[in-house]
């Protein structure tokens, strides 16, 4: 791997001697590394390299193509704020590709990430962060965004493709996962209920980040304070609650999404809330009352569309999500099913924060919201 990331380096154009490297685990699509360098003058520089999945992202180019006007934007609204910024080759291109392997370097901002969080203000910072982020592309025409992965968040897509691969049931383990498939049909009108609204013209597409897991917001060393919104690969036009139901449905869980205790998975609904303060700061003025109605809703949606994802892929031979081994996305289906499960035992209780959340004015550094 040494001899790889070392040329990709130098396509890039990184100067100086490669002293090491690590693999980032995080992240279920693509392959990153940090690599270390001593620089000429003999300092330490560290970069991010990464190997863009092909298979998930049949046209990368499109996808850079999205980073490099949506950060253009940011920067050009936001002067000075911390943006990711892609290394370029000779001939000025942001990425390298070579057979299957698409490559992309950029800056490494020393930084902390959390994969799990309870401290509620590092989790109100993440909302936080995620809000701000819609915000700042409110502007942003969302005609000039490439399409990177068609359907990603169109639930009802999910599950008629579902549908089609448990027909066809190539391994034949259909049977094994019978019961999580009867329940995941059996909620199939509730949990598509946001793409028949957008379909139906009474909920707005914007532009939305579509991964807001929370280990895609960068943190101060400290790891306070959200410094940046990582991951734009599936920046697309999109419902705001495919953010926010994103996002809890990934920091608000009890357990990790691949927990083997998935048991114990379930809504936290004080993180929720948290999250929740956070996220409406800067988005609360700018959301239709569908949208406001509909923000509990997308976390037991894009919850049960994330166990469709992973059980459609399990019954497939895991061909999608990277594995650690041959039931981990089984063991994440049922983690999500238990998950929504419990979301959908409270959903009244999270509408009604949300609720107090508008008639509190939002108030993130105040009182409490409820
Ligand atoms: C993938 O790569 P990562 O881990 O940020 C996936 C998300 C899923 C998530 C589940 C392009 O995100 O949609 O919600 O795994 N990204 C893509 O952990 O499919
Ligand atoms: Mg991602």
């Amino acid at each position: 791997m040494k001899d790889t990331l070392q040329k990709v380096c130098g396509i890039f154009c990184i100067e100086g001697t490669f002293d090491s490297y690590e693999e980032i685990t995080i992240g279920n699509i693509n392959r990153t590394y940090k690599v270390n360098y001593t620089g000429k003058n003999g300092e330490k520089q560290s970069y991010m390299v990464q190997a863009v999945n092909t298979f998930a992202f049949k046209d990368p180019v499109a996808v850079m193509e999205n980073i490099d006007k949506v950060t253009e934007h940011i920067r050009r609204k936001k002067p000075g704020y911390t943006t990711l910024d892609f290394y370029r080759t000779k001939d000025q291109k942001s990425y390298f590709f070579e057979g299957e392997s698409f490559w992309r370097v950029f800056n490494h901002i020393p930084s902390v990430t959390h994969d799990v969080c309870d401290d509620l203000s590092v989790v109100c910072s993440a909302g936080r962060a995620f809000g701000e982020f819609q915000k700042m592309l409110a502007d942003f025409d969302a005609q000039q965004l490439h399409i990177t992965i068609p359907d990603f968040h169109n639930t009802q897509a999910r599950y008629e493709k579902l549908e089609r691969d448990m027909a066809a049931d190539p391994l034949g383990k259909v049977s094994e996962v019978r019961k999580e498939l009867d329940w995941l049909l059996s909620v199939k009108e509730k949990a598509c209920r946001l793409v028949t609204m957008q379909q139906a013209g009474e909920l707005p597409l914007r532009v939305t980040h579509n991964d807001t897991k929370i280990n895609n917001v960068l943190f101060d060393q400290k790891g306070c304070q959200a410094l940046v919104v990582i991951d734009l690969d599936t920046v697309m036009p999109g419902l705001v609650g495919f953010d926010f139901g994103d996002a809890i449905r990934f920091a608000a869980n009890r357990v990790a999404e691949d927990s083997r205790d998935w048991k114990e998975a379930g809504i936290d609904l004080d993180v929720f809330r948290a999250f929740a303060k956070g996220f409406l700061k800067d988005t609360a003025d700018m959301l239709t009352q569908n949208e406001k109605d509909t923000l509990a809703l997308s976390c037991f949606a894009i919850t049960c569309e994330q166990a469709v994802r992973f059980v459609d892929d399990y019954i497939m031979g895991s061909p999608y999500f990277k594995i650690n081994y041959p039931e981990h996305n089984l063991v994440r289906t049922r983690c999500q099913l238990a998950l929504a499960k419990d979301i959908e035992k409270h959903l009244g209780q999270m509408e009604q924060i949300i609720r107090n959340c508008f008639e509190n004015k939002v108030c993130i550094n105040g009182a409490n919201a409820d």
